[in-house]
């Protein structure tokens, strides 16, 4: 009989995910102080349409009823973030101060409330939401950000240990670096490109203490790191491979550029042990890397039991040739500070084809070739796909429903991707699909909608798209439906 191509593996972990600042809420209850997320939502002209995570999905409140909406879906497994301002709301540069039982209690109930519902939790513990106090010492630029970090994912693992198996140490430390240190369009909203590149070290330095310090709290504990990897390629098809190192030159030298600063910067010292060369050599006009201290390699360089991937786009790009209009498709501004630190002579094409409400393009190769990528690189290392989904303009028909084909085209594409990964041999575990609700999302305030379950911000009502519909279908068989 011939294979089923569109079916998945038997014990494949079918999922969403969701973070705390963008869905939870209740800002100043249960004890939790002030984010730098808080902070910077309530700076004029950050957000969109002046949108703050106060209210969110109130999810805080109604945790319970989305719990439900997941079982009616018949979802697997649940990846959700802790908020650290909740857990250690007095937290300080120099000492972790008191854990707050309060806001433990909050993560625990939702623990309890999945596993009665038969569905398997997945703990972030650092999905962006610094606390303020630490941004007010230095943030992410500054080294015992990463050593409390470290503290409080022990507290938060041997609270929710053994209910929860899986505690992912950071979500998309790109975003928070570069974002947030570099083009300023995240919170903390700096626009320091040498304190961006100390954020990646200090950054990768948590993920590294944080996984020490959970194993010896917690040996049985599975640890995860989820990064947002780009499949960088020119418009002539180069894609990064490591001989771009030795011949670097127009477009080839930009897609050498991007994917040091997006993947190896991160990927090279956890997995390997050592930082890029060549990042270090091109942004020595930038900082001279001292933050790096003899030693801290070996802390870095704690390989996680799973490899996370969020992939929703790739990333077209070409050597700039310095008199044309700059094109940023990857949507920095390009009269503002950018992400890229010293790549001024990158510019990011607009890659033909459709794109999401985002403005990304839609192009589900990248997730293959990713996948493939970290299987070739790392081959003893389960790979997840910790994040995948798209933003579109939903309404709510005059019949109740919410009709999407669009994103359920998108999540076709996209597993039949993992599939092809899965079949050429990557050991792809799980998907979680971007993102349960429609939520707080991030500079974008409310404007963008991720969700497969739709929410109406007035009433707080939910109601399950077509697409949620689809993917309960597509879970419940363990395969995708032929055309
Ligand atoms: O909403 C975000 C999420 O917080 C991190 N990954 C990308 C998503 C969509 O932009």
């Amino acid at each position: 009989m011939a294979q089923n191509t569109r079916q998945f593996p038997e014990d494949f972990l079918w999922g969403s995910a969701t973070a705390s600042y963008q869905i939870e809420g209740a800002v100043a209850e249960g004890g939790r102080t002030p984010s730098i997320w808080d902070t910077f939502s309530h700076t004029p002209g950050k957000v969109a349409n002046g949108d703050t995570g106060d209210v969110a999905d109130d999810h805080y409140h109604r945790f319970r009823e989305d719990v439900a909406i997941m079982r009616d879906l018949g979802l697997r497994s649940y990846r959700f973030s802790v908020a650290w301002p909740r857990i250690t709301p007095q937290v300080t540069p120099d000492a972790l101060g008191p854990v707050n039982d309060e806001g433990l209690d909050f993560y625990r109930a939702l623990v309890a409330e999945l596993v009665a519902a038969g569905i398997e939790p997945a703990v972030t513990l650092y999905h962006w939401d610094l606390p303020q106090a630490l941004e007010d010492a230095g943030g992410w630029a500054e080294r015992r950000t990463a050593e409390r970090f470290a503290e409080y994912a022990a507290v938060v693992a041997r609270a929710l240990s053994p209910q929860v198996d899986t505690f992912i140490t950071l979500n998309e430390p790109w975003c928070s670096a570069y974002l947030g240190y570099a083009s300023g369009v995240h919170a903390p909203g700096r626009q320091d490109p040498a304190s961006a590149l100390a954020a990646v070290h200090h950054l990768n330095l948590a993920h590294g203490l944080a996984t020490s310090a959970i194993r010896a709290a917690v040996p049985s504990a599975r640890v995860a790191l989820t990064l947002n990897l780009a499949w960088v390629h020119a418009p002539d098809g180069t894609a990064y491979s490591d001989e771009l190192l030795a011949s670097s030159e127009g477009d080839r030298d930009a897609v050498r550029r991007i994917d040091g600063l997006q993947n190896r910067v991160f990927l090279d010292p956890v997995m390997s042990g050592r930082y890029p060369a060549d990042v270090q050599h091109d942004t020595a006009g930038v900082t001279d890397w001292s933050f790096v201290r003899d030693g801290d390699l070996e802390l870095v360089h704690q390989v996680p039991d799973v490899l996370g991937l969020n992939y929703y786009s790739p990333t077209l790009v070409r050597r700039w040739d310095g008199s044309s209009p700059r094109q940023t498709a990857d949507g920095h501004d390009a009269s503002a500070a950018s992400p890229w630190i010293a790549c001024d002579d990158v510019e990011f094409p607009e890659q033909p084809g459709q794109h999401t409400d985002m403005g990304w393009a839609i192009d589900p190769r990248g997730m293959t070739e990713l996948l493939l990528r970290l299987h070739r690189d790392y081959p003893g290392v389960e790979l997840m796909v910790t994040e995948n989904g798209a933003a579109f303009p939903d309404q709510v028909s005059d019949d109740g429903a919410v009709h999407d084909p669009a994103r359920i085209d998108y999540l076709d594409q996209h597993l039949a991707a993992v599939l092809d990964a899965i079949h050429a041999g990557a050991p792809v575990r799980g998907y979680y699909l971007w993102s349960l609700l429609d939520n707080f999302e991030w500079s974008f305030g409310y404007s963008k909608r991720f969700g497969v379950v739709h929410v109406d911000y007035d009433t707080q009502a939910r109601t399950i798209k077509d697409s949620g519909r689809w993917y309960a279908k597509v879970v419940a068989s363990g395969e995708l439906p032929t055309a």
